[in-house]
């Protein structure tokens, strides 16, 4: 037996599942999911000596890669200060200034710890500023698990939507509208029938979580103009998309200024940190100012700041994003020539470093032009993959990342672990 199988043996009997976030359990694709002892750079070792390229980054975390010098010195320092204290530092003062400076619609801010926490905490804000109950959100997009954001669409349209989860109360699912992504017409008619209940519409402003979605043209622009027309507030999620597709987030890359922004994965560099903010006015709802009640233990951890800012300050390279561009695109033409050459039906989205390979003959415009992928074909994929050493998300209905630290030839290895996947080589 493999270490990694006694691991998840020892595992499932105290954690369920194995795991402590569901999609590491490789149920998506099927198999037992490999153990890590360590990783560098663009690799990741299990604890049987394997090795693979890695492009799933801890799910997004990870645009300067695993164990970045910088981020490592950062965190060794701050620890031999202390790990917490409950208490306000400066290096918290200096990174809500950071992220203000790369995003400027976000002139107020509160640290988290997830971005569950940080959605959380803006849809409260969104009802408690606006004194609205009524929730938008979109098919396919995922906010983290709080219990408004846990839903599915209802029968019919703009209905109310029903729990996604086990423990969600009807009663409370129905708060929330979830509507067809990049349907501005929905989005439309919905505000038509409810605007005056509508407290916000929360969007990833490119979707990560039904696998690599752009918005189409105008359909964030739409989105600002309805909830402005009706007084309800713009929420962005860019937990994936902030400092991932721009230094500035996907606001920067569309022109497009939410009321609201959730941030986190890269903003803690691989450690436990979330955001939330947006305008003053909406800030100073927020306690100790104002009546929305949010708090945190470790909000605003030191090391977590550390490994945040470290990785902020990298990015600030104006060469950064042109390479995450480039890598992207070499990585997205590999897989679009393997599956070319393998005769394979391979739909490719792609913003900047994350990307998705759905696999349909069609544009996947939003979640029921992904959903018929082949997810069977996307498992065998994965797994071949695997076996050629390359780690990719174990799921068809999510993104890969591209880092700072892989170079062309780790590109061009995993094409060619492509072609071969495929059949075409
Ligand atoms: P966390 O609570 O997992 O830090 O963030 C929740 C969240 C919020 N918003 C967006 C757009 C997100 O993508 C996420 C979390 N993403 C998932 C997978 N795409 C994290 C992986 C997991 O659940 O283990």
């Amino acid at each position: 037996m493999s270490q990694s199988d006694a691991l998840f043996e020892a595992a499932q009997r105290l954690i369920p599942g194995g795991v402590n976030s569901p999609v590491r359990a490789f149920r998506a694709v099927g198999g037992k999911p490999f153990f890590v002892a360590r990783a560098e750079g663009a690799r990741i070792w299990d604890v049987d000596g394997r090795s693979y390229l890695d492009f799933l980054g801890s799910w997004g975390p990870l645009i300067l890669g695993h164990a970045p010098a910088a981020v490592v010195e950062a965190v060794s320092e701050a620890a031999r200060r202390g790990t917490s204290y409950g208490a306000p530092t400066a290096s918290e003062v200096e990174i809500a200034e950071v992220i203000s400076r790369a995003l400027p619609s976000i002139e107020m801010l509160r640290l988290v710890s997830s971005g569950t926490e940080a959605a959380m905490s803006a849809i409260r804000l969104a009802r408690g500023a606006t004194g609205r109950d009524a929730i938008v959100k979109f098919e396919g997009c995922y906010h983290g698990h709080a219990d408004s954001l846990l839903v599915k669409a209802g029968s019919g349209g703009a209905t109310f939507s029903l729990p996604d989860s086990a423990g969600v109360p009807p009663s409370l699912a129905a708060l929330t509208v979830t509507l067809p992504f990049n349907d501005l017409e929905a989005v439309r008619r919905t505000f038509d029938a409810r605007g005056s209940e509508i407290a916000a519409v929360i969007v990833e402003p490119v979707a990560g979580n039904m696998g690599v979605v752009p918005p189409a043209p105008g359909f964030l622009g739409g989105l600002r103009e309805l909830t402005t027309r009706h007084g309800a507030l713009l929420i962005f999620d860019e937990v994936i998309t902030g400092f991932r597709v721009a230094y500035g987030g996907a606001q920067s890359l569309y022109g497009v200024r939410p009321d609201l922004t959730c941030l986190g994965k890269i903003i803690g560099g691989g450690l436990p940190v979330g955001a939330y903010g947006g305008r003053r006015d909406l800030m100073t709802h927020v306690s100790p100012l104002g009546g929305v009640y949010q708090a945190g233990t470790l909000s605003g951890n030191p090391l977590a700041v550390a490994a945040g800012l470290a990785t902020l300050r990298a990015l600030q390279d104006p060469s950064a994003y042109r390479r995450l561009e480039a890598l992207g695109a070499r990585l997205q033409a590999g897989l679009e020539g393997a599956a070319r050459e393998a005769g394979v039906p391979l739909t490719v989205n792609r913003v900047g470093s994350m990307l998705t390979g759905f696999f349909t003959g069609g544009a996947v415009t939003d979640f029921a032009s992904a959903k018929p992928s082949d997810t069977a074909r996307y498992a065998k994929f994965f797994h071949a993959m695997l076996a050629r050493g390359v780690f990719l998300a174990a799921s068809q209905f999510e993104a890969a990342f591209v880092s700072l630290a892989h170079s062309e030839a780790d590109i061009d290895s995993a094409a060619q672990a492509a072609r071969q996947a495929l059949g075409a080589a």
